[in-house]
C-alpha cells in the first residue's frame, strides 16, 4: 500500500517556514499543535525552533491561553526582518497555515499588518459515514472515496492516525466542526450516542488539537430505539428526561462536544410528526438537552413528501421546506441552527437558491452544501464546485441591494467527500472541492479562481512551470461544463434512480420522489409560477418572485425549473430551447475532449500516480459525457421532432 496522499500539505510546502528560525510563544493544547508543526517543518528543512528572542526570523505568539472559545482570529505582520503571527486559541493555528500558504512571500520585504477572522464561527463538515457497511449505500452514503476514515469492522477504528491527518488538513483550510456519522441514523449508528461513547471520545481527542469539535447525528427515535421508552414524543416528560440524562453522559465523555445533527420526518426517518408535533417542538427538545452544556442542534430543513403521486400536479417538492419551516420562524430555541440545503431540491448541478434562506429572520440558519459529488459526477468527473458556491453565497436573495446569502446565514455546513481512499477523495482533483469549501466557509467572498490557484500551488509545489495554468484551464470551468452535458436549463434530476450516476431522462419522472421535467411533444419544464403553476416562485422575496415568475425575465439557466415552455421558445440568449439542448451537449463533450488532451500534456510534470489516476477518470468522464449527450439529444429529438439546426446531432 502506497502512502496516503498529502493533499494540500506536502512536505515540500513547509520549506520556506521550515528552513527558518522559529519561536513559538504560549502554552496550551493548540499552541502545542503549532509547536509540533514547527518541529516537523524544521526537522524536514533544516531550520530551528528557538527560544532566544533575538535570533528568530519568525515568531508565533499566542495572545491568550487557548481556553477561550471561538477565538479564531489572527494577525500577521512583518517588520525588521521578522514575521510575526499572533492569535488566541485556534487563531494561532490558522495563522500558522496562513504562513504556509504564503510561502516565501511571508518572508519578503516588510508587509502591512493583515488581520484575518472567519466570517462564521460555524464551519462544519457532515460525514455521511455508517459504522457498518450498509447493504445498499455502502459504508459512506454517497461516498465516492472508499470506506470511512472513522469506522472499520463495525466500530470506531482502533488506529485513528488517519483522522489526525484529516484534522490537520481541515485545520489548514479553516474547518472547525465535523459531524461524524450519517444523518440517516440506522440502528447500529444510533448507538454511538450511548454504547460507543468511548469511541466518539477518542475521535474527539484526535481532532481537538486541530481546533475541531465533534458532533453526532442522532435518531429522533433514540428514546425508543436505545432507551426502551414507549414513545419519542417531544412533549413527553419521560422523553425529555431521557434526552437530558443521555446528553449529560455524552458531555461527561466529551466535554467540548458540539451537539446533535438531526434529519427528522425526511425520507422515512422518524420525527415529531408521528406524535402530532411540529419541527420546532422536535428541535427544541434536543436543544434543551444540550443547552446546559453550550451545545447546538443542527436541525435539517430537508423535509418533503417522498411518497408523492406523479399524477398529482399540485404537489411540488420545491415548495416543501418553505411550507414546513417558514411558519415556525421565531419558535426555535436560540441554540438551534436550521440547516437548509442551498436549493429547494437536492444538490442538483443547477437550482435556484432555497427561498427559506431569506424567509426566517428570527431563526439561526446555516446553508448546507454538498462537497461529495452525488449529482455532479461522483468524483469520476472533474467538477470544481468553487464557482457554484461563490455564485450562491454571493446571491442577493432579497433583491438587488439586499443582503447576500452569505450575510443572511450564520454558518456553512457541507457534506464531506472524504474516505479512506489513498487520495482522500477518489479523484485527486476532487481534493480542490474540499479545499475550496473550507476557504469559502472562512471567507465566502473569496474568488473561486484564486482559491483554485492557491490549491494548485499548494498541492503541486514542485510542478513544472505552466502546469498550474493547465490545471486551472481544466478545472475552473468544469462545473459549467458538467451542467452543459447533463440536465439543461435548471431542470435537474435526469439521473439513474438509486445511485444517481449517468443519464436517465425519465428515471424519476413517474416515481414517488417528485416529478422534474414534464417533457411532452410540445415542450418541457415545470410551471412553478403563481399565476398558472405550483406557486413556488411566489415563495421568493418580491424581486425574485417577479423575475422567476416571468417566462421572459427568468434567467435561462433556471427557465425549465420555473416554466413549461415549447421547444421553440426563444431564450434570452437568442437560441431556442431545443437548439440550446443540442448546442450545450455537443459543446460540453468537446470541452471534456479538450480537458483530456490538456491533461495528457501534464505527463511527467505532476506525480505519476496522480497523472495515471486522473487520466483514467477523465476517460470515464468522456465516456459518460458522450452518453449524456447522446441520450439527452436523442430523447429531445424524439419528443420534439425538431432536428439540430447545425446538423451535428444524429437523428436516432
Ligand atoms: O441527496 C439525498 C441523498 C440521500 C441523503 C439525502 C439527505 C443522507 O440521495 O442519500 O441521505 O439527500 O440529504 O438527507
Amino acid at each position: 500500500m502506497t502512502a496516503v496522499h498529502p493533499a494540500w500539505l506536502p512536505d515540500d510546502l513547509l520549506a520556506p517556514l521550515g528552513s527558518r528560525r522559529v519561536r513559538v510563544l504560549g502554552a496550551g493544547l493548540l499552541v502545542e499543535t503549532v509547536r509540533a508543526e514547527i518541529r516537523r517543518a524544521v526537522a524536514l528543512h533544516g531550520g530551528q525552533l528557538v527560544d532566544d528572542p533575538g535570533s528568530a526570523d519568525v515568531v508565533l505568539a499566542a495572545t491568550d491561553d487557548d481556553s477561550a472559545d471561538g477565538v479564531e482570529e489572527y494577525v500577521v505582520s512583518r517588520s525588521g526582518g521578522v514575521t510575526t503571527v499572533s492569535g488566541a486559541g485556534a487563531g494561532l493555528l490558522h495563522g500558522l497555515f496562513h504562513l504556509v500558504r504564503l510561502g516565501e512571500a511571508a518572508f519578503g520585504p516588510d508587509r502591512p499588518t493583515e488581520r484575518h477572522a472567519p466570517a462564521y464561527p460555524l464551519r462544519m463538515l457532515d460525514h455521511w459515514d455508517n459504522v457498518d457497511v450498509h447493504p445498499v449505500m455502502g459504508q459512506v452514503e454517497r461516498g465516492y472515496s472508499g470506506g470511512s476514515i472513522f469506522y472499520a469492522d463495525g466500530r470506531v477504528r482502533a488506529d485513528l492516525s488517519r483522522v489526525a491527518e484529516y484534522g490537520r488538513l481541515l485545520a489548514a483550510v479553516g474547518i472547525n466542526r465535523v459531524a461524524i456519522n450519517n444523518v440517516n441514523v440506522h440502528r447500529r449508528e444510533a448507538r454511538l450516542l450511548t454504547d460507543d461513547l468511548a469511541g466518539v471520545a477518542r475521535i474527539a481527542d484526535v481532532l481537538r488539537p486541530w481546533g475541531i469539535g465533534v458532533h453526532l447525528s442522532v435518531s429522533f427515535n433514540s428514546p425508543v430505539l436505545l432507551g426502551g421508552l414507549a414513545t419519542a414524543d417531544p412533549l413527553d416528560p419521560g422523553v425529555q428526561e431521557w434526552w437530558a440524562r443521555t446528553t449529560a453522559r455524552v458531555y461527561e465523555a466529551v466535554p467540548d462536544f458540539g451537539g446533535y445533527v438531526v434529519k427528522a420526518d425526511s425520507e422515512g426517518r422518524p420525527g415529531p410528526f408521528a406524535y402530532g408535533r411540529d419541527h420546532a417542538d422536535g428541535a427544541n427538545l434536543l436543544a434543551r438537552a444540550v443547552a446546559p452544556f453550550g451545545g447546538t442542534v443542527h436541525w435539517r430543513a430537508f423535509v418533503y413528501d417522498h411518497r408523492q403521486d406523479w399524477r398529482d400536479r399540485s404537489t411540488d417538492r420545491a415548495r416543501a421546506a418553505y411550507d414546513h419551516f417558514v411558519p415556525l420562524d421565531g419558535r426555535f430555541d436560540d441554540n438551534v441552527v436550521l440547516q437548509v440545503k442551498h436549493g429547494p431540491m437536492d444538490f442538483q448541478v443547477r437550482e435556484p437558491l432555497s427561498p427559506v434562506l431569506a424567509a426566517m429572520p428570527r431563526t439561526h440558519l446555516a446553508v448546507e452544501l454538498q462537497v461529495t459529488q452525488e449529482y455532479t459526477g461522483q468524483q469520476r468527473h472533474v467538477c470544481y464546485l468553487g464557482p457554484a458556491w461563490s455564485e450562491l453565497l454571493g446571491f442577493r436573495l432579497r433583491g438587488p441591494g439586499g443582503a447576500t446569502v452569505a450575510e443572511d446565514v450564520g454558518g456553512v455546513v457541507a457534506v464531506s467527500n472524504v474516505g479512506d481512499d489513498r487520495f482522500w477523495t477518489g479523484h485527486p482533483l476532487a481534493q480542490a472541492n474540499l479545499y475550496a469549501l473550507g476557504r469559502m466557509a472562512w471567507d465566502p467572498a473569496s474568488d473561486p479562481a484564486t482559491v483554485l490557484d492557491e490549491w494548485i500551488a499548494m498541492t503541486f509545489p514542485g510542478a513544472a512551470p505552466g502546469i498550474g495554468a493547465t490545471l486551472h484551464r481544466i478545472m475552473d470551468g468544469s462545473w459549467r461544463t458538467y451542467e452543459d452535458y447533463t440536465a439543461p436549463l435548471g431542470v435537474g434530476f435526469m439521473v439513474r434512480p438509486g445511485h444517481h450516476y449517468g443519464p436517465d431522462v425519465d428515471g424519476y419522472e413517474y416515481t414517488p420522489w417528485g416529478t422534474y421535467h414534464f417533457a411532452d411533444r410540445d415542450g418541457v419544464g415545470v410551471d412553478r409560477s403563481v399565476a398558472t403553476g405550483t406557486g413556488f416562485a411566489g415563495q421568493y422575496p418580491p424581486h425574485w418572485a417577479a423575475v422567476y415568475g416571468s417566462v421572459t425575465r427568468c434567467p435561462d439557466e433556471l427557465l425549465l425549473f420555473f416554466h413549461h415552455v415549447p421547444y421553440t421558445h426563444v431564450l434570452r440568449s437568442g437560441s431556442t430551447v431545443i437548439q440550446h439542448v443540442y448546442d450545450t451537449h455537443v459543446e460540453g463533450v468537446e470541452e471534456v475532449e479538450r480537458m483530456v488532451a490538456a491533461w495528457a500534456g501534464t505527463e511527467g510534470a505532476v506525480p505519476d500516480d496522480v497523472f495515471v489516476e486522473v487520466r483514467e477518470r477523465l476517460a470515464e468522464q468522456l465516456r459518460s459525457a458522450r452518453e449524456w449527450r447522446d441520450q439527452l439529444c436523442a430523447y429531445f429529438f424524439r419528443k420534439s421532432g425538431i432536428p439540430d439546426a447545425k446538423g451535428r446531432v444524429a437523428v436516432r
